[in-house]
């Protein structure tokens, strides 16, 4: 090995080695070492849960290029436990972040950091205000159920097969919170009535994260009342969802991950979020320290973090092709700004 190379090799592995503790800051309780490790903090479990398993997913990716150690906590479906839970591995000390998901941690991590402090904390998909307690990167989900509305209503007025003709499109979410009501609930109207104001919304609501015989017993009665597309907003629910519109021949627009792979076909398009990408590059900008705490990112249609997944091969293969060229058309509509949606509607 040349002089330089090996120079370079040494420099490098200086580099990673150092970084970790660097990173850690001086400012942290005692732990059991200086090292810097990250904390994975699921509210509920990753199985079934897309915008989780984005999460785990992008930190991990993050962590492998610094060899920095992850450990992943499933919380489980009990809220009422999340805090305690939280708290409790913010008080091992043992993790320099911690990393979670879904705007109901936002507030979790501001109560559980006044009894510890030094915890850095990363909520994504967090509530979309600036907050000294945690680094936030918030979606606007208002955007992604309008395009999951659009594509629902295109697809309920398009040449699939056995459409009611009724202009009724459903969203079935495993609870209501002040995002789904504010902005995902509104922002699917929206979309659906931009295609067609006779549209209307059969909202239904599991009242958990798990249940997928309430999701297909909600799903049947729906699409018996002549609901044609249902978008399924409920963790491990949505595959009782899918087991409803397979049996009856209808549709789903799938949200936050890509999803026409479970039922080619029967799920026709993605409107997703890109947390993977989201959760790798806000890990890598704390590390590197270009992020702090208070520090807020959104990601939107114009930036590229929320969009309807136009490569998927089943949504090529049986979403209309002029339903497809819509798509486009109106995603290119937000994407060069001439179409924005008015966030006070
Ligand atoms: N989404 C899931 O897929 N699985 C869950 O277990 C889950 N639990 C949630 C709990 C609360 C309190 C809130 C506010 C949202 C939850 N979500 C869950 C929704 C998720 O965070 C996200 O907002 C939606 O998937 C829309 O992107």
């Amino acid at each position: 090995m040349s002089f330089i190379k090996k120079n370079i090799f040494a420099l490098m592995f200086l580099l990673l080695s150092a970084a970790p503790v660097l990173y850690a800051g001086g400012d942290r309780e005692a732990g059991p070492s200086s090292a810097y490790s990250i904390a994975v903090f699921v509210p509920g479990v990753l199985d079934g849960s897309p915008t989780y398993e984005q999460m785990d997913r992008g930190v991990r990716l993050a962590a492998e290029k610094l060899s920095i150690p992850v450990t992943t906590v499933e919380a489980g479906f009990n809220q009422g436990e999340w805090k305690d839970r939280l708290a409790a591995v913010a008080s091992e000390g043992a993790f320099s972040l911690i990393v979670t998901s879904n705007p109901a941690l936002s507030s979790l991590c501001r109560e559980v950091k006044q009894d510890f402090p030094a915890q850095q904390f990363l909520v994504l998909d967090g509530e979309n205000v600036s907050d000294d307690s945690q680094t936030v990167f918030a979606y606007n989900h208002r955007e992604q159920a309008f395009m999951a509305g659009y594509l629902a209503a295109q697809a309920a007025l398009s040449e699939l097969k056995n459409l009611s003709g009724e202009f009724k499109l459903g969203l079935i979410a495993g609870q209501t919170y002040p995002d789904m009501e504010k902005s995902i609930v509104p922002g699917y109207e929206m979309g659906m009535k931009s295609v067609d104001p006779r549209f209307s919304l059969d909202f239904r609501v599991v009242g958990n994260w798990y249940d997928a015989a309430k999701g297909t017993e909600l799903a049947e009665s729906m699409y018996r009342s002549g609901v044609d597309v249902i978008l399924p907003i409920a963790g491990g629910a949505n595959q009782g969802v899918i087991t409803a519109a397979k049996k009856l021949g209808k549709y789903i627009v799938w949200f936050d991950s890509p999803g026409t792979d479970a039922a080619p076909g029967v799920i026709l398009g993605s409107a997703v979020l890109r947390q993977e990408k989201a959760a790798e590059e806000m890990v890598l900008a704390i590390l590197d320290g270009s992020l702090e705490p208070g520090d807020i990112r959104e990601g939107n249609i114009q930036n590229g973090y929320v969009l309807i997944e136009e490569t998927e091969e089943a949504y090529m293969k049986h979403v209309p092709e002029e339903v497809r060229k819509k798509i486009r058309f109106q995603m290119e509509q937000f994407l060069s700004g001439r179409y924005a949606l008015d966030d006070s509607e």
